[in-house]
Order: C-alpha cells, then structure tokens, then sequence
C-alpha cells in the first residue's frame, strides 16, 4: 500500500448522494468525455451554463497559438447572466448576498436589489461617459458596493481592475498607469479590525504621484463618513451620482473575448503583470467550478472568506456563485475581530454549509484556538458545513486534520483547489462527492484540464518523480496576455522549450499508485540539497507537524559551499519567540523532528525564530524576501505588497 492510500478519506455517502458529480464513475466518465472530443466537451457546458445573446459557433481558435480564444463569434454580458437571468427564473426575491460588516450589522440583498443597484451604478457610470472597452479601477472594501462595482463595469463592457484595499498609494498609481485607467471607484474609509483606514486619502496621494492623468473621475462609496477631502471637479459621491439613474439599463453584448478584467499579480521578477481575462471563458469555468467543485446547490449558504482584490474573491464571490443562482455571504472585517472565533460565530449564525479559506488562516486560527478553548471551533454549531475547501498555498496534513476533525466535524470534505490568478479558476482540485481525499493532496485535475508534469524539456515524467506543473491544452478561463506585454505572456508562460504546454509555475508530484498530484511549492522554491531534489513544502509541513511546538514555518534555500544549498528555516512557536541558549535548544529540537519526519538530509541548517513571517495582504509567505534574509543580504526587492515590514527587521537579527 502507499504512502498515501493509508490515509485516504472516501467521500461521505450524504454528499455522494446527490451531488453534481457523483462518483469516481462519473468523473471518470467527463473526463474521457473531455478526452474524445474536447471542443465538444467545452462547448457542451458552454451551452449548458452560459447564457448567450448570440450563440457561438466556433469553439477554440489555436491560429495565433498561445494567444488563444474562446467562443469567439458568440456574444454575452456577465452581469446578465449572475443578475438578469436568476431574477428571470424567479430567484428575484431570493436573496444572493448576506452581508457581515465589521461590527456585526448584517444586510441581507435580494437577486432584484442587486440587480437595481448594479443598473443604476451602470448607468451613472456611462453617463460620467465610462465606455465599452475603458479601464476602471476599483479600490474598494469587501462591500456589497464593491461587488455592484464590479458587476456595473461588467454590465456596460468596461474592463475592471480592482486593486486590493491593502496597496500602497505607489501601487495604485502603478496600477492604474499601466491600465490607463479613466476612472477610480473607491470609498472613504474601510473599516477592518475595528479600525477605520483609508482608501479616498490613498486615492488622492496615488493621483498626486503623477502618470494618472488618464483618470476622469474618483467615485467614493460612503462607508464611514469619515472626513475626506474632496476635489468637487474631479470626485463625486456614489449615492449621488446613482440617485436619480433609472433601475433599469441594457446590457452590452460583448464578445466572447472581450476583456473582463485586468488582476494584477506579482511574477517572480520584474514589475507586477496585468493578468488579461476574457468574458466568456472565464464566466464558464467560474460558474462550472463553483457547481462542480463545491457542489454549490440552491440551499446553500455559500462563504469564501476571500478579498473581492484577489482572484479568489472575483471568481468565487463576485461571479461564480451568482452565475449560478447561489446565496453567499460578503464579509467586510477580519477573522481575529472581535476575537478568533468569528470566522466560527458566523457560520453558525448564518448556517453556513461551504466554506472555503486559506491554509494561512486556518493555521493562525489553530494556534489561537489551542491558546484560547473560547474560541475553539467546538465551541460553535458548525453542524450546517457540508464542504470545506482550502486555497492559496499548499495545506500541511497536519492543518488538513484539524480543520476536517474540528471545522468539519469529521463529516465534510477538504477540496484543497489548486489554480492561479492565471487560471481563472480551480485547475486540480478534489469533486466533494467523487474524489477520495488524501491530506496535503490537491489529488486530481478539473475534469477537462489536461494538467501534467514534465521535465525541462516538456517530456513527461513517471508518477513518483517530481517535475514542472503544465497544462498541455488551452482551457477556456486560462489568461488571454498581459496587459500591454503580450511578449512577457509568451516568455512567462509558454517558453519554447515546454512544447507549446502552459507553464504554471509550481513544482509537482503524482503519487505513484494514486496519480495524485501534490504541489511542491514554486519552481523557484525547489532546493537541491546534495543532488536530492526536496520541496521547502516538504520541510515546512514536517515542521509544523510539531503541533506542540510549531505555528508556521517558511523554508528557503540559501547557497552553501558543500551541498549545493543549505536548507534555512523561519519558524514561528506556538510560544514566545525563544532567544540565546533556549533558540539553539529548540533548534536542535527541531532539527531531530525534521530528520526523523523526512531525513537526516532535510534537517534544516538554520533555524530563525520569529513572532510572525513576511506575508503579503493576501497571507501568502514571501519567501523571496527570506531568502535575502538566509544569504544576509540586504533587502532590495520590492516590499509594497508586505504586510508587516517591521517584521524583516527581526528575522534579520535572529540567532
Ligand atoms: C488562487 C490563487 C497562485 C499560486 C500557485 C501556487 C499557490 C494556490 C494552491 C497553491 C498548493 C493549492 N497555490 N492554491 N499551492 N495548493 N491548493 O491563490 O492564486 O494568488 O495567483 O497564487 O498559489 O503556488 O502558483 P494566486
């Protein structure tokens, strides 16, 4: 038996029953659907999930090959199909979003309402002469406001661009330059942790750098009242540039192609990339990943506890889960406030039934649970979960456990969702009432997704070995280019020596009696320590499968003289950062504990002890920056995504 089938979780016979893909069978069976006839497939769902206002009759255009294109002759709008259609089908009373602020107050908004609100924003927004095709950027807090934003921009063809609250004055500036964006749609203060902080002051100083004079108008939401300065010949308020705009307003038919959005997202090198997605490739995957994936239904109650400033929250709260009908929960504050049981208090408040976070969260939430039994998940109602996912990073098999054993009560399974801000959407991921489930696997691809491992050279490799992630086919989210750069597309994406296969970007491996595939951290995060290839994921779950000791670890390689690279690990405890002769005493402790999990030859080299790690907004480890920190260079790399620079400062001095 291997490794992984000792540990493997079968689907509970209740999601089985019932669920959109019931099964292996049935998996298997779309799978060699996708497999004979793979336009056809794509096309079938098209049809099946999508609705066109002039049907397309081309499926997938390979002439221009990597820049590919989807449905090309049909014609649709999104904000149509996640608004329009659901209250034609008579879900108008339903509601679609429960909205949590920050202190609590909850609103509840109908399919109707949003639709109204999401006209009348369209309306204004033409009428502040926003065309078909303009870039609007949209710096908002988790809002229903926010999702109206993006569903207005939808609705008149205007391609968004929504930066993450959390950004810089210089990244927004960045941001909206290189989009050339004509409009900001922005509110006065956002209100997160109990602290209110800017956005329309960040606005301002963005505007002032310089290089924004494509910008027309700022439009500020209300959200606090708080004091902002206003320039009444270039800002306006929401509430009254909407006021008198009708309820009502056309759709505007665009092309299958037609830019949805601009994200930006950080490459490994070089200036953030505008990642350029398509309007009907992307509403597919978006809505059929959120009815395969998380086996969305018209009950539930659906909660990604994502930022609408990521990927995750475009495709899983503002148009997966609408697309199909779904009601959801949009919540504006912080998992910490008003303690560490919120994100707990809110699904038994809400009867949460699919919930889907972060690794990063869950362990943050671990260690405040096993300080604090208050906030321990067992001390909720979670009865009403019937899925759980998990996205963003690899999720160690120790967090996996405890969140299934005291999130999911044992009877809800993990779909740990592997995909990228590229993808559009979830790309190998486990289907709840299909896929047997192994902790730390993100098991099998989407039906659909041609996803494999190969070596440098694009050949395939054998399960067991590791290799470089790709994906040997177009599929119909996937990226279209980088805004204004459609050479670092090609270069980023489909080097030549790949194949003409899609580059993710991340190391894998597929269990050799499985074929499961575990992602093995970042291409760039793969060590090579003496000739044995290791993933730092590897070292880091080891690490914190010390759940009497260890919170979260981040692994980097630095290089060493005699093995090529030496292995140099950040850990966080579970108690106060240790120092002098104690740190060494830990050290060594873990030292033992890595070399009896994985090898004496994963035995990290250093060890650094730190109250918390460099993180980006989002909570993803920015190892980068760790590995200046390993090598003892100075800091030159950009830190405007950090969250909490103060803390590069303490990892530098450690030990
Ligand atoms: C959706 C999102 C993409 C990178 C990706 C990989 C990592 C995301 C993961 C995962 C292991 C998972 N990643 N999900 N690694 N297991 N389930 O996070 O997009 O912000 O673009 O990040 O995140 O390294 O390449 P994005």
């Amino acid at each position: 038996m291997s490794d992984q089938e000792s540990k493997l979780y079968p689907p509970p016979a209740q999601i089985v029953a019932g669920a959109h893909v019931s099964g292996m069978a049935a998996y298997d069976k779309l799978c060699a659907e996708a497999e004979a006839d793979y336009e056809g497939f794509w096309a079938r769902l098209a049809r099946e999930l999508v609705t066109w206002k002039q049907p397309f009759t081309k499926v997938l255009n390979a002439s221009n090959a990597p820049f590919y294109k989807w449905f090309e002759d049909g014609t649709l709008n999104v904000s149509y199909n996640c608004l329009d259609r659901n209250v034609e089908r008579g879900l108008g009373d339903k509601v679609a979003i429960i909205f949590e602020a920050d202190n609590g107050q909850v609103t509840r908004v109908t399919y109707r309402e949003l639709l109204e609100r999401t006209c009348r924003l369209a309306n204004a927004l033409k009428a502040q002469g926003v065309k078909k095709g303009d870039r609007v950027v949209i710096y908002m807090p988790m809002s229903v406001e926010g999702v109206v934003a993006m569903q207005a921009c939808a609705r008149i063809g205007a391609t968004h661009s929504v930066v993450f609250g959390g950004f810089s004055a210089q990244s927004l500036r960045d941001r909206i330059q290189d989009a050339g964006a004509v409009m900001v749609l922005t509110a006065d203060e956002q209100v997160r942790g109990g602290k209110q902080l800017p956005l329309k002051a960040i606005v301002d100083e963005a505007l002032g750098l310089g290089g924004c004079e494509t910008i027309r108008k700022v439009i500020v939401y209300r959200r606090t009242g708080g004091n902002v300065a206003f320039d009444p010949a270039r800002d306006a308020w929401l509430h009254e540039v909407t006021q008198n705009q009708p309820a009502t307003c056309e759709p505007e038919w665009v092309e299958a192609e037609h830019p949805l959005f601009l994200l930006y997202t950080s490459g490994s090198t070089g200036k953030p990339k505008g990642v350029q997605h398509s309007t009907g490739g992307y509403l597919l995957h978006a809505a059929l990943t959120t009815k395969w994936t998380f086996d969305l239904k018209d009950n539930d109650i659906f909660w990604c506890t994502a930022d609408i400033g990521w990927v995750t929250g475009h495709t899983y709260i503002t148009y997966g889960p609408l697309a199909l009908g779904g009601t959801e929960i949009v919540f504006e504050g912080v998992p910490t406030f008003p303690d560490a049981g919120r994100f707990w208090r809110m699904i038994q408040d809400h009867k949460v039934t699919i919930f889907y976070t972060a690794p990063t969260a869950i362990r943050s939430l671990i260690k405040a649970a096993e300080s604090n039994e208050a906030v321990h998940p067992k001390r909720y109602d979670l009865s009403s979960l019937r899925i759980l996912g998990s996205v963003g990073e690899p999720i160690n098999p120790a967090a996996w456990e405890w969140y299934h054993a005291n999130v999911g009560g044992g009877r809800c399974p993990i779909v740990d969702t592997f995909w990228q801000t590229e993808t559009g959407g979830h790309m190998i991921t486990p289907l709840p009432g299909a896929t047997p489930l192994v902790p730390g696997s993100c098991t099998l691809p989407f039906p659909g997704i041609q996803a494999a491992i190969v070596d440098e050279t694009g050949n395939d490799v054998p399960n067991g070995q590791g290799g470089i992630l790709v994906v040997k086919k177009p599929w119909p989210s996937m990226i279209r280019t980088i805004w204004g750069d459609p050479e670092r597309f090609k270069k980023s994406y489909y080097p030549p020596e790949l194949k003409g296969y899609y580059l993710a970007g991340d190391g894998a491996i597929r269990d050799a009696r499985t074929g499961y595939f575990t992602i093995t951290g970042r291409i760039d995060d793969v060590l090579n320590v003496s000739g044995h290839r290791m993933g730092t994921m590897e070292i880091e779950s080891a690490l914190v499968s010390c759940t009497e000791l260890v919170a979260e670890a981040a692994v980097v390689g630095r290089p060493d003289d005699t093995t090529g690279e030496a292995i140099c690990a950040f850990v966080v405890l579970k108690r106060p950062r240790p120092t002098g002769e104690e740190a060494k005493k830990i050290a060594a402790e873990l030292r033992n504990w890595v070399g009896k999990e994985i090898g004496p030859i994963a035995k990290p080299k250093d060890i650094r002890f730190g109250d918390n790690l460099p993180k980006t907004r989002s909570g993803k480890i920015m190892r980068r920056l760790l590995r200046s920190i390993a090598k003892g260079e100075a800091i030159t790399q950009d830190t405007s995504t950090l969250e909490n620079p103060a803390i590069l400062e303490q990892l530098s001095q450690a030990n």
